[in-house]
């Protein structure tokens, strides 16, 4: 009887994958809907390009722009939130705002000091904000008067980074902010033929400053959009295609991020049939996947973006009002980030004067040291399949498997659970210090790490390989 009830369970079971799997296939000829702004392309991109952008792994932000000037104080009042939404919540009339143009003069900004900075810390990439909601453009852009060349300063700040970083082998990717404060014509939601008219003048503003960055700046490898999310650009599905499609003719081999895109429904990131429009998610803002239940990440490209205070992108000069992340805290989310297959971007908010606060520049320093001598579980690294385990983080390139040990346990044991068929055949510390190796079941491991282990995380670095091996040694217990 007992046999009977566990026959027809497999049995219904079986069926229940076989139908989800035939689902899955049939999915794409018979139930999608046709769209014609919907995901140019289905799974990851395979070219060089994106395999550069993704091997890369860490990066780093850099909002910098009128908004460092004031930062977050406005007319003797502290506010909070974070300081590029300044204008926002002291509710600064735009052309009182445009006037802190007037005291742009950062006379300690050395793009050569940047470029090292960036270098020491072992990113491989940097984001600049080309220009950020207030509209204020880092470059001499001709289609506004609302660049650093109407400055007391007056120099192309953006073409002397992308210069800089260029020298040093670091890849410059541009953010820019479609939502333009500075602007007439921006509409947050289109509801009149007159709005429709403003916001095409827009569109068409907007494609002039993206060639103009693209022809200017022509080693820039990403476009990372953002302030895309009103109804204005929902509505217009069509303009952000367009847009992804004449930056990928301008600049060959060039990624965007997915916040770029809406498709002919509106629907963002995703489009209606559940595909991811542009190269990479980006909506992973200041928070991560949960490393046990979110696994489905690791079937596409995806870049994490994180700020060291809770929320300050810009410069604020009063840090003590947010929680701020140590830097084994960021340095854990950036192993977090590459373990579940994606790339970390760490913000920076330099100065009005030019400079980065002290804190920044420690945290960088940590960060290069700590690349310096463990960089290899991190460049090129991917998802390495393995269940999670309380420690940390593992990470893989190719036969190598990484644990990243953040948590330490008391009994300085640590469980290492392989994969079907999988067996561990070495286990180092990165620094060189030996551990002892023992297997206690079928795809199970005890890891002892040395009685003085390192005293921040640490890597232990596995050697593997595949066979039948110890399958048949050990039985589990019938209960
Ligand atoms: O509003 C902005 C914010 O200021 C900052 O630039 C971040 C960076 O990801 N993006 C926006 C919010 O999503």
């Amino acid at each position: 009887m007992k046999k009977q009830y566990l026959i027809h369970i497999l049995a219904v079971l079986l069926l229940s994958v076989q139908t989800i799997q035939a689902q899955e296939k049939r999915l794409p000829s018979e139930l999608e809907i046709n769209l014609k702004y919907g995901a140019d392309r289905l799974g990851k991109r395979r070219d060089v390009f994106m395999q550069k952008f993704r091997e890369n792994r860490l990066g780093a932000f850099i909002h910098w722009g009128l908004y460092a000037i004031p930062g977050g104080e406005w007319k003797g009042k502290t506010y909070r939130g974070a300081a590029e939404w300044l204008k926002s919540w002291a509710k600064v009339p735009t052309n009182e705002w445009l006037q802190l143009m007037n005291q742009w003069n950062p006379e300690k900004f050395n793009a050569k000091k940047w470029a090292q900075m960036a270098k020491n810390a072992g990113v491989k990439y940097v984001k600049i904000t080309t220009k950020h909601h207030e509209g204020f453009c880092l470059w001499p852009s001709k289609y506004t008067k609302y660049t650093v060349a109407n400055t007391p300063h007056g120099k192309d700040i953006l073409g002397e980074l992308v210069k800089a970083y260029n020298d040093v082998d670091i890849d410059v990717h541009f953010y820019f902010s479609v939502l333009d404060w500075s602007h007439p014509d921006w509409r947050y939601d289109i509801k009149s033929k007159e709005d429709s008219i403003a916001f095409q003048r827009f569109l068409t503003f907007t494609d002039n400053q993206l060639k103009e960055l693209a022809t200017r700046y022509p080693t820039v490898k990403d476009f990372w959009f953002d302030g895309t999310w009103d109804a204005s650009i929902k509505k217009n599905g069509w303009w952000t295609a367009h847009a992804e499609h004449m930056l990928k003719e301008l600049v060959p081999g060039v990624t965007i991020n997915s916040r770029l895109r809406a498709d002919d429904y509106g629907k963002r990131h995703f489009d209606s049939n559940g595909h991811l429009m542009g190269d990479y998610e980006s909506a992973y803002e200041r928070r991560l996947p949960n490393p046990i239940k979110d696994l489905q990440v690791t079937k596409w490209d995806w870049e994490a973006c994180m700020t060291i205070p809770e929320n300050q992108w810009g410069y604020h000069k009063d840090w003590s009002l947010s929680y701020i992340k140590s830097p084994v805290e960021v340095l854990s989310r950036i192993v977090h980030a590459v373990s579940m297959g994606g790339n970390m971007v760490i913000n920076f908010g330099p100065q009005p004067d030019g400079d980065f606060r002290p804190e920044e520049k420690e945290l960088s320093d940590f960060i290069g040291k700590w690349m310096k001598k463990n960089g290899e579980c991190i460049y090129a690294c991917d998802y390495a399949g393995w269940p999670k385990q309380d420690w940390g983080y593992y990470t893989r390139k190719e036969n190598d498997i990484y644990m990243i040990v953040f948590n330490l346990p008391y009994s300085k044991q640590l469980t290492v659970k392989t994969t079907k068929n999988v067996q561990i055949t070495e286990a180092a510390l990165l620094n060189g210090q030996q551990t002892k190796l023992i297997e206690v079941a079928c795809n199970e491991y005890n890891i002892s790490i040395p009685k003085t282990p390192p005293t921040e995380p640490f890597v232990i670095k596995l050697k593997i390989k595949t066979s039948e091996g110890s399958a048949n040694k050990y039985k589990d217990a019938l209960t």
